[in-house]
């Protein structure tokens, strides 16, 4: 029987959330997949079997011509579609970037999906679309004029907002995703306080449309601590999505299990997102392992929820006015301990 994963007490939205792609045939960098590939809509009901609330995908994976049957499919299995997303990464089309693309059609070419994503979301009742960087950016020096690139990305943003507002009023909203490199070997919008620059440079009837989907990897591998990332979109009023995940050291996008590697880490995440009553969907980016067999597809899922939540309920336990005395008392290494007595149940 089918146990749905919820944050208790948690403002807003307390179910959890994955990407369609989260379950993917296993293929990596260096080898082909080791699974079947599963088609897209068979794996909603995995995500929903696997405790999830709300479903992500890309417009390569739900193109507009399948957004009925998803909407439908999902309903069917008790799935609400969290998050959507204009893949600016997978078509070759795409390889040298797209809004940021030297080539004009190709620019138009990213403006058209973006404008399509911005209603393909709207059918399937997903309130966020997503933008990550992905092949924004460069490889050899020279290759683009950062200066030009990054005026396109605010005219390009600025026409996704203009006529997302138009269409769709507020009912829409839109979070850039930063990442340091990973296609490229240089990616603009690195971090979130370029992601959070960007925005401050938007027309500001546009501004309030845009947010920031900071993701628990992407921090790690710029070398940033994902809590400070976090942090500051909730200062700026600009958390408006999550991507979870865990990242083992500063290397290659790993997209583990979250909880795994960072568990004290998360834990001061989670105090934190309840202290501020974030309300919107916490997601897991999260990638199944090519050495999981077909029919353990879901672990990683279910691994990520079940830890978020026994982390989630420790957060809640977690005495702030123990917090509040260390920081009065300067004791910075005993608040580190007090966190671990929290997370080991001590
Ligand atoms: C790559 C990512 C992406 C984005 C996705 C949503 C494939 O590192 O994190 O996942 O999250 O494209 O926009
Ligand atoms: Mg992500």
């Amino acid at each position: 029987m089918k146990t749905t994963f919820n944050l208790p007490q948690k403002a807003g939205r307390n179910g959890l959330g994955a990407g369609v792609w989260n379950l993917g045939p296993g293929n990596d960098p260096f080898g082909g997949p080791t699974r079947e590939a599963i088609p897209i809509l068979d794996r909603l009901p995995i995500l929903a079997q696997a405790g999830m609330t709300y479903y992500e995908a890309h417009d390569v994976e739900i193109p507009a011509s399948q957004v009925g049957a998803a909407r439908k499919r999902a309903e069917e299995v008790g799935l609400q579609c969290g998050m959507y997303t204009p893949s600016f990464f997978a078509d070759p089309i795409f390889k040298d970037g797209a809004m940021t693309s030297n080539d004009l059609a190709i620019r138009k070419l990213s403006l058209k999906n973006a404008l399509a994503a911005i209603d393909s979301a709207a059918v399937l009742g997903a309130s966020t679309v997503v933008f990550w960087n992905g092949r924004e950016g460069f490889d050899f020096v020279l290759t683009k004029n950062g200066q030009e690139a990054f005026k396109r990305l605010v005219e390009g943003f600025n026409l996704v907002g203009q006529y997302a507002r138009e269409r769709h009023g507020t009912s829409i909203r839109i979070a850039l995703e930063p990442k340091p490199n990973e296609p490229r070997a240089n990616m603009y919008l690195a971090t979130v306080g370029e992601v959070l620059y960007l925005i401050s440079r938007l027309d500001p009837s546009h501004q309030a449309l845009f947010g920031v989907n900071p993701e628990t990897a992407h921090s790690r591998i710029a070398g940033l601590d994902y809590l400070w990332d976090v942090e500051m979109c909730l200062e700026a009023g600009k958390l408006f999505h999550i991507h979870l995940n865990s990242q083992d050291g500063q290397r290659y996008d790993q997209d583990l299990p979250f909880g795994y590697t960072e568990p004290l880490k998360d834990l001061a995440l989670l105090v934190v997102l309840q202290d501020a009553g974030y309300e919107n969907i916490l997601a897991f980016d999260i990638k199944a392992p090519r050495t999981d067999e077909p029919k353990h597809i879901a672990d990683i899922i279910e691994v990520s929820a079940q830890n978020l939540v026994w982390l989630w309920e420790r957060a809640l336990a977690v005495d702030r006015a123990v917090i509040h005395q260390l920081r009065e008392e300067k004791r910075n290494t005993a608040l580190a301990g007090y966190l671990g007595k929290c997370l080991y149940g001590r």
